[in-house]
């Protein structure tokens, strides 16, 4: 009986040992390797001083909102990142598999990289223009750019609660705006709408609140006023080139 007994323990443990390997060997067989070029993930600077929005986003909240809440995002992203296998991975690559990373990724990852494109696109005042090919795009899609802003605005104020606006190159290589809630993007796999952003707007209230309190509307409307087009005709021609 004895000798059973210590056969049986010796067996479950070498069978549970065994599903031990075997779970971690389907984990490791299942997650995507990433094998792009190594990528150092970086708080940029802000291309302008704190108050180089004005008058349209005043000082005080692009300081707050670049040196709090951009970087708090930076920074637990750069934590979270580092517990994965990920650490230097693309963000594109990060985000489309972003579902099996957790929460925390999900959320400091898409806070750290939505604030890089929006402050990266915007400039003192609306900058240049689209380019001749961007400009084909929007009105094929929109009809004119001063309906394009209708849609996107639209987009911007039904964001029920806090969230992004987006304007997109789709999958089909169409022009789209769509909205995603929270710190989400449309490079995300659990995206509704997928795509390749061209800019963005933040409608979390932080973004706005000290000069607008709760008129979002005014801001929606101004932030036309400081669209860098050379940022987002860039971002067209790279896009277009996937
Ligand atoms: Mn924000």
């Amino acid at each position: 009986m004895k000798t059973n007994n210590l056969l049986t323990i010796a067996l479950l443990t070498f069978f549970a040992t065994m599903n031990g390997v075997s779970d971690a060997q389907t984990t490791m067989t299942t997650m995507k390797q990433y094998n792009g070029q190594p990528v150092e993930h970086i708080f940029q600077p802000l291309p302008y001083a704190y108050d180089g929005l004005e008058p349209h986003m005043d000082a005080l909240t692009v300081e707050i909102h670049y040196d709090r809440h951009h970087r708090n995002y930076y920074n637990q992203f750069m934590k979270f990142i580092g517990e994965t296998p990920y650490k230097n991975a693309s963000i594109e690559f990060i985000f489309s598999i972003v579902s099996e990373l957790g929460n925390p990724v999900r959320n400091n990852g898409g806070g750290y990289y939505n604030h890089v494109l929006f402050w990266e696109a915007l400039a003192p005042q609306e900058t240049g223009a689209p380019s001749p090919e961007l400009l084909k795009a929007i009105e094929k899609a929109f009809g004119s750019v001063d309906q394009f802003f209708e849609q996107f605005n639209q987009k911007a104020m039904t964001q029920f609660g806090s969230g992004w606006a987006w304007l997109i190159v789709d999958e089909k290589g169409e022009l789209q705006v769509t909205q995603t809630p929270n710190q989400d993007n449309p490079l995300m796999d659990i995206a509704q709408v997928k795509g390749i952003p061209l800019f963005n707007i933040d409608v979390w209230e932080h973004a706005y609140y000290l000069m607008y309190q709760n008129k979002r509307a005014d801001f929606v409307q101004n932030y036309r006023k400081m669209i860098n087009w050379n940022v987002v005709n860039e971002r067209y021609a790279n896009a277009m080139k996937k």
